[in-house]
């Protein structure tokens, strides 16, 4: 019989651009939630487990709760298109830890593309930072556009680079048709409120079976060269297509 959504966790992705402040976002959600709610943490990486480590150290949940997949390779796969392995990590965490209330999956940094299957998360998470420039909520992309909150992260940086968070809140709302943005950085208790406070919302609509999970869309087609020594690979599975043509790891998204 098919798990209903209101009696099993609730799976929350994070995704966004590399160095965004995922993990740190998930941390930001432990520090703030662990007291009321039973949580687990799913990360991927590509090469490592540094996320998980970075997160067991960080002291914010038991290290038990945090577990890592390795994806080895595009690291938008593991989350949309083959999600075996992280949907087994997922089962085997809710298991160990029964109950849980929710489960938040970080995916490994990519660009502006990488969205989460709904078969694997009921909800995601989109981050972008200040860092990466006032104009990056403009460019849109499916995450940007269609996740279920669009957080711009690291606030307290943007004196620093010259970004106005208002103009950058505004564009991002503006490519989301009016979609929920949050303004975030881990040093303004406001915004870590308004955060914990949306996940609440998030967590109770789940429960009572009002909130349905819904696709960002897939991402661009897009090539990137492997290191399988030269083999040319196009893979189309309806939703992207893969180009392996050499063995340097140039990357056209
Ligand atoms: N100033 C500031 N720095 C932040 C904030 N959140 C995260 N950072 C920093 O941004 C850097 C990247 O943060 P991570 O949380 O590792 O980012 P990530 O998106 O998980 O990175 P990848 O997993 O490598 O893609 C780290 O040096 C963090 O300390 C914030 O709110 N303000
Ligand atoms: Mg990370």
């Amino acid at each position: 019989m098919p798990e209903s959504n209101s009696t099993r966790s609730l799976r929350l992705g994070i995704a966004g651009p590399v160095g965004t402040g995922k993990s740190s976002l998930i941390a930001t959600i432990c520090r703030a939630l662990s007291d009321e709610l039973r949580l687990g943490v799913i990360t991927n990486d590509i090469y490592t487990d540094e996320d998980a480590r970075f997160l067991r150290s960080a002291g914010v949940l038991d290290p038990e709760r945090i577990r890592a997949v390795e994806t080895g390779a595009c690291p938008h796969t593991a989350i949309r298109d083959d999600i075996t392995v992280n949907l087994l990590a997922v089962e085997d965490l809710e298991r160990d830890f029964a109950l849980l209330d929710v489960v938040l999956i970080e995916s490994g940094g990519d660009n502006l593309t990488a969205t989460f299957s709904p078969a694997l998360v009921d909800a995601q998470i989109f981050v972008l930072d200040v860092a990466g420039g006032g104009d990056v909520a403009r460019k849109g992309g499916p995450g940007i556009a269609r996740a279920d909150l669009l957080v711009v992260n690291k606030t307290d940086l943007a004196p620093y680079v010259g970004v106005d968070v208002p103009t950058m809140v505004a564009d991002a709302r503006a490519a989301r048709d009016g979609g929920e943005v949050l303004a975030l950085s881990r040093t303004d208790a406001a915004s870590v409120a308004e955060l914990r406070a949306w996940v609440l919302r998030l967590l109770a609509a789940h429960r009572s079976g009002f909130h349905v999970p819904q696709d960002p869309g897939p991402m661009a087609p897009h090539f990137h060269a492997d290191d399988d020594g030269g083999a040319l690979h196009a893979h189309a599975d309806g939703d992207h297509e893969h180009s392996h043509p050499g063995a340097d790891r140039t990357h056209a998204h």
